[in-house]
């Protein structure tokens, strides 16, 4: 895991867009996020459990294993949040999780394999494939996941889950 600030500059949303200043994990906590490598998929079963997820899936993003590929791509890179936490965990591969810091700039997380990552509910930040255009990945679900991406916009600024958020980050 490495996470950096993103340049904002044009090109393709999986090139690296590294401004070549990198972000302090210890600001990732202050956002609420928490990071850890387990290459043995017991530990990710221990959080699983600890944390009450029953259902999981695994996700090949690739094009030759994910009809719609670079349609689907796109999708995953549309900002949004969630009313629940999300829970990733990189089986191979690699790819970006984009999230907002407190000034509302866009910090890139760098996952690669056996990164698990927990993003707290509201949120907003987007996914996108690297170069190599592969990401395996397990998502963990809850029973009841609150799962629908919620777009960014002047509906979620509102969201209660998005107000609890700010309030649990900025205190
Ligand atoms: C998300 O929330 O954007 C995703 O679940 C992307 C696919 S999992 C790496
Ligand atoms: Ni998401």
């Amino acid at each position: 895991m490495r996470a950096y600030w993103f340049d904002n500059l044009p090109g393709d949303q999986r090139e690296p867009h590294d401004s070549g200043r990198d972000v302090d994990p210890k600001k990732l906590a202050e956002l609420g996020i928490l990071h850890f490598n387990y290459p043995s998929v017991d530990d990710v079963n221990k959080v699983a459990a600890d944390r009450g997820y029953k259902n999981r899936d695994e996700i090949a993003i690739s094009p030759t294993t994910l009809p719609g590929y670079e349609e689907k791509v796109k999708m995953f890179f549309n900002e949004h949040l969630h009313e629940d936490e999300e829970i990733r965990y990189i089986v191979d591969g690699g790819g970006y999780f984009d999230v907002r810091g407190k000034d509302d700039d866009w910090i890139r997380i760098q996952l690669d394999k056996h990164d698990l990552m927990i993003m707290p509910a509201g949120i907003y930040h987007r996914f996108t494939t690297d170069e190599k255009n592969y990401t395996k990945a397990m998502r963990l679900f809850k029973d009841d996941p609150k799962w629908t991406p919620l777009t960014r916009g002047a509906e979620t600024d509102t969201n209660q889950f998005r107000k609890e958020y700010l309030k649990e980050r900025d205190g």
